[in-house]
């Protein structure tokens, strides 16, 4: 093709000359005036015909099709790579295996943009580095496919939901095939896909058929649990388990009827039915996870969420809180990503302790982290949902409590939490007495004080603590020191350190034995005992939705059974809309027959949206096997994730579940590594540019940016592609939408400017970029640089096209150092010079690296560097081309397969081996120092490497070049930056 190119070149050229000689054609004619007229318009029309054939030329030339074709390569070796299998991995016992793994995205309906792929790009540079290393690369790719969008769409439309995901997969395989990833798509997986959830749903039922035992620290099969109650009840068993377990003897369990037997050990099972309150989404008609509200409201649709009570499928990640924790130390994340898990988990070492309500038969519990204030207890808040409210709150006080509760109860807990500004409470008029020293403390209701949490009551402590500090002084209650420290006339002294005051037995103790004095005592005493507190809750495991998996269990007698392993894939059944029942049961509702043979009903509701991306790692390694959710050799081979690329808003939902469900697969021995993903980088997110017209209000009238001040404007998005500078395409902007085909605009300066700004890239911002784009207009290989040049892997930053050129010309310069006119290789098989070696292996050296480090934006430069010093060099040497072309191949593939090829290798770069560098190459033997007088750049002079500053300057002051430039003045000052310049001033 490129031959073919230049042909059509050659003959456009020989027209061109043509054209020119052809002229003395026209003077010979009969009819002068004739003759005259024809021969003008010919001139005329030649120059033009000459000047559109000169033009388009450069433009051909420029676009880079005479030189290298990047549409045709990179179209060439995406389809034979697919063909030969270039990408399909196996299991290679005699080489190290290195998994290299994406986020899997979830196939929205608008495609992929410019910012999906960064991650992609960069662990699809890894990976090609790493097999060129050595290693037996597993890098695949899939899709999260089951979500609400495309059930969302499915309401509006009636069109299953299945049908747009397949489309949507479709589409985003496509854009993802043009970037040329070397993913093994034989590992596909589809979350959705039937063959995959069949294992989802098994992992499923080993959960419900586990139990955590706390003594070994490990989930174990029910069965041991069964047997445990058989012989003691439950008595000094070490379990996690429901708050509200009673306990049983043997003989209780023995009595059990079957299905009481069943209720019990729900209170154990990991996977747990259990009345729950939720955050519940009337709008999108199902439960959400505390993760996905934010602020009272839904995190997809911005709905609001309020507060249900509702039996739920639960899962007991609180069993795993403190490995959750702990593994956290043993795996190379971002730290802001651990802090963030950290705090999600939330461990505090306490006491719970048990206070009597004066004149009631009640008791109050609390959760302290502080026991060793217990003598600088002033009063006591509970939660607005707390049942103890309607129960203790006197006639007087019960008018302003319920109001105070129903205000209370529908403010998020964020709210709650991060409000510290607004004190708010009302006292209930009951009083508790403190079981140490016997006083009466005033019961208050307080919003500061949460429901979920600890036991959902305060001991409070004014003197010691900030929210009660702030109450304290908004009610006038009592702030009672007992730390000798800080100055409570300002503020709380919430400090850990110092002697404990006005505290009987406790006094003169620093706070820490305090604490162990004070532990030991409650313990002794049944007042109560030590207790480590997690702020992390059990995670609901259920949507009442259509798009999801079907849960493996059915009832009977309103008792969950786990159905037939046999039975599995558990099939999402057809329904005739994606909608609650009339009598508000799940979509599932709808699906008739859903019941199992024997009549007894199945669960309506669906996994979350998690269950599917909590494990599809796993998946990965043996994608195709039926009879496994991954054979036993491939997990022992590939083990874990070695490197984990992603966003950082998956923090608290699927990279804690994930970590959750694969310490539970570790402990039932089905999994090799209790943490998944060893190492894990975020990628910063690619934000877009919009532009916007301001409309003047009222009007169908558009007032350019620099004037809007002078008219009462409202800015609205306007399409990227119509901005060209900033700068509007009125045409276009006409023509965009019907309603503004007859607007009107007020300009400045004759244009239309808009208005410019940097936010997330979105469909309705008008301002998305794709990939497609792109690489129709430079290339896939140019995007792949493009995107790592644009800067560091993790940071966010704005997309702009602005360098693009330079790394598309980079390639070209590249391209052309080594083909000659007809795109043949012109290298020359002597030896290379040594500066050109230095050249090589620096860089050999500086991209290892870089890429070992994820630098992959200093690595694009360093090539551009190199290329630039060996073109001073002139080198086309077959020695320093060939090893640079294999380290540029992970970054730019299709490009350096070409070249490979035509380098006559009839086996893909894929296969080389990174060249090895040398450090000996890498010493300058001389320096060309350059030499400034008064900041000019005057002269050159070459020195050993070595040689001392003294004397480069001392060589320098001799030299008779220098006397022409000091014009006979003596030199005030010289500075030698060794190895870099020297300065003289005079
Ligand atoms: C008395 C005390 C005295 C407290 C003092 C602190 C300082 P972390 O560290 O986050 O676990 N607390 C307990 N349950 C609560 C709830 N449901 N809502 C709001 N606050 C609650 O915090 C534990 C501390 O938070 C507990 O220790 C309790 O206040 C408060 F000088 O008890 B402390």
């Amino acid at each position: 093709m490129v031959w073919v190119v230049r042909t059509k070149i050659q003959r456009e050229e020989q027209f061109i000359n043509g054209i020119t000689l052809n002229q003395t054609y026209f003077f010979g004619g009969a009819n002068l005036f004739y003759q005259k007229a024809v021969f003008y318009l010919s001139i005329y029309l030649l120059y033009y015909t000459r000047k559109y054939l000169i033009l388009r030329r450069t433009i051909i030339e420029y676009s880079g099709m005479a030189e290298y074709n990047f549409r045709e390569v990179e179209k060439k070796w995406q389809q034979k790579w697919a063909q030969d299998g270039t990408y399909k991995t196996e299991i290679k016992e005699d080489k190290p295996k290195f998994y290299s793994l994406d986020m899997f995205p979830y196939p929205s309906g608008a495609g992929l943009h410019v910012g999906h792929p960064l991650g992609y790009i960069a662990s699809d540079i890894v990976s090609r580095f790493k097999r060129l290393k050595g290693f037996n690369v597993l890098h695949p790719m899939g899709f999260d496919a089951f979500g609400l969008p495309a059930e969302q769409y499915a309401i509006q439309t009636g069109q299953h939901p299945a049908i747009t995901t397949e489309q949507n997969i479709a589409r985003y395989k496509e854009q993802l095939k043009k970037i040329g990833f070397c993913f093994d798509w034989d590992r596909e997986v589809q979350t959705c896909d039937p063959s995959y959830y069949k294992w989802t749903q098994w992992i499923f039922m080993q959960l419900f058929n586990s139990w955590y035992n706390t003594s070994a620290d490990k989930a174990e099969p029910i069965e041991s649990l069964i047997g445990y109650f058989e012989k003691n009840g439950n008595h000094k068993l070490t379990a996690a388990c429901d708050e509200d377990t009673p306990s049983i003897t043997a003989a209780d369990w023995a009595t059990y009827s079957d299905n009481e037997k069943q209720e019990f050990l729900l209170k154990y099972r990991l996977a747990y039915l259990a009345e729950m309150t939720v955050n519940w989404c009337p709008a999108l008609g199902t439960v959400l996870s505390n993760d996905e509200v934010k602020d009272g409201f839904s995190e997809r649709g911005g709905h609001p969420v309020e507060k249900k009570k509702m039996m739920q499928w639960m899962m007991r990640i609180t069993a795993y809180a403190s490995r959750l924790l702990d593994g956290l130390n043993t795996i190379d994340w971002p730290e802001p990503l651990k802090e963030m898990q950290r705090h999600w988990i939330g461990r505090s070492y306490g006491a719970e302790l048990t206070f009597d309500v004066a004149d009631h038969a009640l008791e109050i519990k609390v959760f302290t982290t502080r026991i060793d204030t217990i003598y600088g207890v002033t009063y006591m808040a509970i939660a607005p949902e707390s049942e103890l409210v309607d129960m203790i709150t006197t006639e007087a006080q019960k008018e302003a409590i319920k109001a105070y509760v129903e205000k209370a109860v529908n403010r998020s807990e964020r709210d709650r939490m991060s409000d510290v500004k607004t004190v708010s409470g009302v006292f209930t008029g009951a009083f508790a007495i403190n079981p140490f020293n016997g006083e009466k403390i005033q019961i208050w209701v307080a919003d500061y004080v949460l429901a979920g949490y600890g036991t959902g009551a305060v001991m409070a402590v004014p003197a010691h603590d900030s929210r009660d500090y702030a109450f304290a002084k908004h009610f006038g209650l009592e702030i009672r020191p007992v730390v000798e420290g800080g100055n409570l006339e300002e503020e709380a002294f919430d400090g850990k350190e110092g002697k404990i005051i006005n505290s009987d037995f406790l006094n003169g103790l620093e706070v820490k034995d305090a604490i162990q004095k004070a532990i030991t005592f409650i313990e002794d005493k049944k007042l109560g005992k030590g207790k480590i507190q997690f702020r992390m809750r059990d995670a609901i495991f259920a949507r009442q939705r259509y798009w999801g998996e079907p849960i493996p269990v059915y009832f009977e007698n309103g008792v969950p059974h786990l159905m037939d392993e046999q039975e599995l894939p558990l099939v999402l059944p057809e329904v005739d809309a994606y909608l609650p029942t009339e009598d508000g049961a799940p979509p599932l509702g709808r699906a008739k027959n859903w019941k199992t043979a024997g009549g007894s009903p199945i669960e309506m509701s669906t996994m979350p949206g998690w269950a599917g991306s909590s494990w599809y790692f796993y998946r990965y390694m043996d994608a195709q096997n039926d009879t496994a959710f991954a054979d036993r050799k491939a997990l022992d081979y590939w083990q874990d994730v070695d490197l984990y690329i992603g966003g950082s808003e998956h923090a608290t939902g699927h990279l804690l579940y994930a970590r959750f469900w694969a310490k539970f697969l570790f402990d039932r021995g089905f999994a090799p590594k209790e943490e998944p993903f060893k190492k894990l980088v975020n990628q910063g997110m690619i934000q877009g540019r919009s532009n916007y017209v301001y409309r003047v209000s009222g009007q169908n009238t558009y007032v350019s940016h620099g004037l809007r001040g002078q008219y009462d404007t409202a800015a609205m998005h306007v399409d990227v592609a119509l901005c060209d500078n900033d700068m509007l395409d009125i045409e276009g902007f006409k023509k965009w939408r019907s309603d503004l085909a007859n607007a009107e605009f007020i300009l400045e300066d004759g244009k239309y400017i808009c208005g410019a700004e940097v936010e997330k890239m979105s469909k309705s911002k008008y301002n998305v970029v794709t990939p497609d784009d792109i690489i129709e207009n430079y290339g896939a290989d140019t995007l792949r640089m493009y995107e790592m040049f644009l800067g560091p892997l993790e940071q966010s930053k704005p997309w702009n096209t602005n360098g693009i050129d330079g790394v598309y010309k980079f390639l070209r310069r590249f391209w052309r150092m080594l083909m000659d006119e007809k795109g043949d290789v012109h290298l020359s098989n002597a030896a290379p010079s040594k500066d050109e070696l230095r050249v090589l292996h620096k860089t050999l050296k500086k991209i290892e690296e870089d890429v070992e480090r994820l630098s992959l934006n200093t690595s694009v430069s360093t090539f551009m560097i190199a290329v630039n010093e060996l073109t001073a060099l002139k080198c086309n040497a077959r020695k320093i081309m060939e090893p640079l072309t294999i380290a540029l191949s992970p970054f730019a593939p299709h490009i350096s397969e070409e070249i490979w090829a035509k380098l006559g290798h009839t086996s893909s770069i894929n296969d080389a081996t990174y060249p090895a560098w040398d450090e000996k190459y890498m010493v300058q033997d001389s320096i060309e120092y350059p030499i400034a007088i008064n900041g000019k750049m005057r002269m050159k002079m070459e020195f050993a490497a070595d040689t001392p500053a003294q004397e480069v300057e001392e060589a320098v002051l001799a030299s008779s070049e220098l006397q022409k430039w000091l014009e006979g003045k003596t030199p005030r000052k010289i500075i030698v930056v060794p190895k870099k310049i020297v300065n003289i001033v005079i």
